[in-house]
Formats: structure tokens, sequence, C-alpha cells
């Protein structure tokens, strides 16, 4: 990774999954010019959920996301680049759909916050802490794009 690059969490969720929208989220970053580090499909157990939203465990929905969250696969990926973390929160739109613009992942594709079909690190602090949770060190891959030199002033 270059020095000013740096990597964020992003997962496809169940219903984003089974709505068939893998593709459509997977192009809106790599179209705007993000680089993949890491993929895979992996049905998520309760515990590496529970850990994943530690941060929520008192609110009154922890179970219920949780269990949805494991109710089917998702999507876990390391995306990397110039300000990726903020800037994959903004192309998510806000947590809850009815808040997301249109043109955002959220604003464009769901309208529960239940069921909002993705997630995204919210900070450099989270996206280290989730990237650690979710990938082993050897499943990030470094390489270089030949587009890097193009998008990179
Ligand atoms: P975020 O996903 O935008 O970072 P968080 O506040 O971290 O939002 O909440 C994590 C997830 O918990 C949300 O994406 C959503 O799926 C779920 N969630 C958040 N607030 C509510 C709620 O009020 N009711 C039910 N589920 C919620
Ligand atoms: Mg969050």
């Amino acid at each position: 990774m270059s020095g000013n690059e740096e990597r964020t969490f992003i997962a496809i969720k169940p219903d984003g999954v089974q709505r068939g929208l893998i593709g459509e989220i997977i192009k809106r970053f790599e179209q705007k010019g993000f680089k993949l580090a890491a993929m895979k499909l992996i049905q998520a157990d309760e515990d590496l959920l529970r850990q994943h939203y530690c941060d929520l465990k008192d609110q009154p929905f922890f179970h219920r996301l949780v269990r949805f969250m494991s109710s089917g696969p998702v999507v876990a990926m390391v995306w990397e680049g110039f300000d990726v973390i903020k800037t994959g929160r903004i192309m998510l739109g806000e947590t809850n759909p009815t808040d997301s613009k249109p043109g955002t992942i959220r604003g464009d594709f769901c309208i529960q916050v239940v069921r909002n079909i993705i997630h995204g690190s919210d900070s450099l602090e989270s996206a280290n802490t989730e990237i650690n949770l979710w990938f082993k060190p050897e499943e990030i891959c470094d390489y270089t794009k030949c587009q890097d030199s193009w998008l990179n002033g």
C-alpha cells in the first residue's frame, strides 16, 4: 500500500447477496477507482458477528441484527485507496435508507434500516479492527494495478 492510501472493510449483507446485488456493489467500488485487496463469500457465525457489532451490544436490535447477519452468506471485502474509509461511507449512504440520497448504494437499493444491504467501516480504527477480525493477513493481497498511476496525482 502506498503512503497516502488506506483500507476499509466492506461487507454485502445477506439481503444484498439474496437480492443479486453483489456485482452492482462491487462495480461501484471498482469503477470509482478503488482496489480490491481481499474478498470471500462467508457464512458468518454468531460469535464473529457479535464481535463485529460489539459496539452495539446494548442496542435493543442487537440480537435481531446478529440473527439477520447470520441468516445467509455475506461477501466480505477489503477495498483500498486514497480516503477510502470516508468515501466508502459516502457511497453507502446513511444507516437508514430513508435518509440516504439517490445515487448512494442504500439510497438506490433498499428501503428499511434492518435490511440495508451493506456494511462499511466508519473510522480508521474500526477498519483495522474489522479487517483483522474477518481476514487473515495472508488473505489480503498487496499488488500494483496498472490504473494506479492514472488515479493518483
Ligand atoms: P452503519 O451500518 O451505518 O454503520 P450502525 O449504527 O453501526 O450503522 O448500525 C449497524 C447496523 O445495525 C445497521 O447497518 C443496521 O443494519 C442495524 N441498525 C441500526 N440501527 C437500527 C435500528 O434502529 N433498528 C434496527 N436495526 C438497526
Ligand atoms: Mg457502524
